[in-house]
């Protein structure tokens, strides 16, 4: 029995449900409100007060990468390692740089092309409930709510995914997934990135400079695991609200963008 603690828009979560859909996984659900992430009872089983917490049987995960690998190995059907060791340092490659910096970029891009403008019509204590735990996040936080598209951290963030996208346009450039010609978690855990960066407006800026990843993007979208781990936890009220934030963050994006 598997059960997934998550939100059902957060990035990480929709890594693990990714890899579990890959692997024809069922799980319970239980979605967890911001509250709930600062209870005693949550954090004695992720410290961090972050989503998502995977518990299978007596054990209990948390940190995405590492509860994706663990699926992999406790779940060998329809592996999303491949077995030589070099191909497996190569995915580890990708996943790594998801958390040495992806993961907090995106946030970065998000939270000025979404999350800020609720932020600023919150009253002081619900600003404070929702502020990171984590005191380096929340600097940046609070410098991003000031300082939006002005803001140095806003601009590494662009960078940085840009970068991203000519790594991934490289790698797709001779070959089908990001890692040998097998999709693996590689290609399952950046999945929920590109998907943010569609949801925000900044794809669509760009994506006629990286046809490589155009192709994957389209190729990953297809696959049945797309639609069950990311698409169906999507409301209709989710893809109106994004809509609307494209526009409004377009012209943002587009100036740190160069465009
Ligand atoms: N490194 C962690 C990051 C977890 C994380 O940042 N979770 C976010 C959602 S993607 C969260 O729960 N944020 C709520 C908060 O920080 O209050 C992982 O990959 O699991």
């Amino acid at each position: 029995m598997i059960t997934l603690y998550h939100f059902p828009r957060a990035i990480c979560a929709q890594k693990v449900r990714v890899a579990l859909a890959e692997k024809h996984l069922a799980f319970e659900s239980r979605i967890m409100t911001r509250q709930d992430l600062r209870s005693a009872g949550y954090l004695a089983i992720n410290p961090n007060g972050y989503v998502p917490t995977f518990v299978h049987g007596d054990a209990v995960l948390t940190e995405s990468r590492i509860i994706s690998e663990y699926i992999d190995e406790a779940f060998p059907d329809l592996p999303l390692m491949p077995p030589t060791p070099l191909a497996r340092a190569r995915i580890r490659g990708w996943t790594k740089q998801i958390d040495d910096s992806l993961h907090l970029n995106v946030f970065v891009l998000t939270f000025v092309a979404s999350f800020r403008t609720d932020f600023l019509s919150w009253p002081a204590d619900v600003r404070e409930l929702r502020l990171p735990l984590n005191f380096i996040k929340r600097s940046i936080t609070l410098d991003l709510a000031e300082n939006a598209g002005q803001s140095g951290y806003f601009r590494d963030a662009v960078r940085r995914f840009r970068t991203l996208l000519a790594d991934m346009n490289l790698a797709l450039g001779d070959s089908e997934w990001l890692v040998g010609g097998a999709y693996s978690l590689a290609d399952a855990d950046l999945t929920p990135y590109l998907r943010r960066l569609e949801e925000i407006g900044f794809w669509d800026l760009v994506c006629d400079e990286y046809p490589h990843v155009g192709r994957w993007f389209t190729a990953v979208r297809a696959r049945p695991s797309y639609q069950t781990a990311i698409r169906d936890w999507e409301t209709a009220e989710d893809r109106k609200r994004e809509a609307a934030e494209i526009l409004e963050a377009r012209p943002t994006l587009a100036f740190a963008l160069g465009i």
